[in-house]
This record gives structure tokens, C-alpha cells and sequence, in this order.
């Protein structure tokens, strides 16, 4: 057994380095699915089912637990999933819950009736189906009250990281952050919910300026998991290494891999 990350393509691969740093000993496979990416403009019902596709695609590679790690389908698609489709022997997981319970300083699976809390005034960055989607909005407020919430959607930033066209990157993170603050003039704190963004942190904490606390998915998602696996050590997986799979062509996915992150990564065709 192993642990799944899914993720709509390339991007989910920040979120695994985190993983892999934070739980060394636990096997990941890991599926993109170049084919049908990006999911950012897609419709709820194509990422919903195209992620059930997935999903289901890792629990045939003997993942009992999968995490998604795109946003946009933990947005589009996984409460949907949870409530209507997975079977009980097995755990579909998003991203957004801890990035949620960190903000709001709550331990996981805190069930607890919303309450105020510190942080009064939110921005967030996502593709467009994840604001479209007002997941992040829905899920905090069943956590917290009184927080407010400007969403930006960040319309060609996933594309010019993917084509790693940098400066294109800076200036549209300029014009997003520009586009939030005159909605939301004193954010202060700034989530980056999308899984290619922590590759522009440095360029969204420039932006937003000092005093805007950035917050980051990868390192989050990594500690909620080590938390979940305490709690549920038959979930861990042992005795197998990582994997990478695509539902594309491995070889051209493999390249693209190696420029998104710098390092050669093996994939295979899923
Ligand atoms: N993985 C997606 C996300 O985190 O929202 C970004 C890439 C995409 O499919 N648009």
C-alpha cells in the first residue's frame, strides 16, 4: 500500500517534494493528468469527473488514502466526492481543510462551532475555478466568523509558470495583487491556493509588501498528512518506492517535470 497524491498535472509536484521531505518513509505514488490539464478553466462537473477518474485510477494502484493536491479539483470536487462517491474503506483528502485550520489556528478535525479569530481580513489567489467554486469561502466558514474574504482569480499565471516564461509570471502576480488591493486595500494575510504558486512566493510576498503574512500550501498540507497518519497508521503504506505516473505521454511530461522543478523525475503512463 501507498499513499496517492493526485493533482491535475504538474503542479502537485511542489506539494509532493513537501510531502516526501516531511514523511520520508512513506511511499507516494504520484498522477498527473497532463492529459486533460489544466482543470483552472474547466467546468465543476468535467473536474468532478475527471478527478473521480483519478482518484480511482491511484485506488487500483493500491492507494487506500489519496490526497488531492490541486486545488481546483479539492474545490470543484471533493466534497462532492466524499458525500456521494467514496466508499467507506477508503480516504479522499484536499488541501484546503489545512490550509484553513492553519489560519484559523485550529488542530485537525477540530469540530468545534465557528468562532472569531484573529485574522479579520483574507486574500486569496486561485485559478478561476477554484473562486468560481467559493469552496474556500464555504469551508472557513464553518470554521471561523467574521472573516472577510477577496478572492483574485489569477487568469494565465499556472501557464506562464508551466512555460517558464518568469518575468510574464512576475508581472501578472503585479497585476493580480494590484487587481485584489483595490477590492481589499489592507490584506493581512494572503493565501496561495493554487499548487503552482509557492513557485512565486517571494514574488507575491514583493507585491503584497511587508505586513501581509503569505501563506503557503505545501509545508501545511505536509504537516496536516503527518498528523492524519498518526492517527490512522494503517493508512501509511509501507515497503514500496514512489512512483510517478501521467495520464500523458511520460516522456514529454518527464521534460516538462524537470523544468518545472529543476530535477530529473522519472514518469510512466498511467
Ligand atoms: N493544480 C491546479 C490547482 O492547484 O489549482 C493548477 C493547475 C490547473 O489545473 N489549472
Amino acid at each position: 500500500m501507498a499513499v496517492g497524491v493526485f493533482d491535475s498535472g504538474l503542479g502537485g509536484l511542489t506539494v509532493l517534494e513537501a510531502l516526501t521531505r516531511r514523511l520520508p518513509d512513506v511511499p507516494f505514488v504520484y498522477l498527473g493528468d497532463n492529459a486533460h490539464a489544466p482543470y483552472g478553466t474547466r467546468t465543476p462537473d468535467d473536474i468532478y469527473r475527471l478527478t473521480c477518474a483519478g482518484v480511482e485510477r491511484l485506488w487500483d494502484a493500491g492507494c487506500d488514502l489519496v490526497i488531492l493536491a490541486c486545488n481546483t479539483a479539492s474545490a470543484a470536487a471533493l466534497r462532492r466526492m466524499q458525500e456521494t462517491w467514496v466508499p467507506r474503506d477508503k480516504r479522499v483528502l484536499g488541501v484546503f481543510v489545512p490550509l484553513i485550520e492553519a489560519l484559523t489556528e485550529r488542530q485537525w478535525g477540530d469540530n468545534s462551532p465557528p468562532r472569531e479569530v484573529a485574522v479579520r481580513h483574507v486574500a486569496l489567489f486561485a485559478t478561476p475555478a477554484t473562486v468560481s467554486s467559493r469552496a474556500f469561502q464555504r469551508e472557513l466558514a464553518f470554521r471561523a466568523i467574521g472573516v472577510d474574504v477577496e478572492a483574485q482569480p489569477c487568469g494565465g499565471l499556472v501557464d506562464a509558470i508551466e512555460a517558464g516564461d518568469m518575468m510574464l509570471a512576475e508581472a501578472l502576480v503585479q497585476s493580480h495583487v494590484a487587481a485584489l488591493r483595490r477590492r481589499m486595500p489592507a490584506p493581512e494575510a494572503a493565501v496561495l491556493g493554487c499548487t503552482h504558486y509557492p513557485l512565486m512566493q517571494q514574488a507575491f510576498a514583493e507585491a503584497l509588501g511587508p505586513g501581509v503574512r503569505v501563506i503557503s500550501q505545501p509545508a501545511i498540507v505536509a504537516d496536516s498528512l503527518a498528523d492524519y497518519l498518526l492517527r490512522h497508521p494503517d493508512l501509511r503504506g509501507t515497503g514500496r518506492v514512489a512512483e510517478h505516473l501521467t495520464t500523458g505521454d511520460a516522456r514529454i511530461v518527464g521534460a516538462q517535470a524537470a523544468q518545472f522543478l529543476r530535477r530529473a523525475i522519472a514518469f510512466r503512463s498511467a
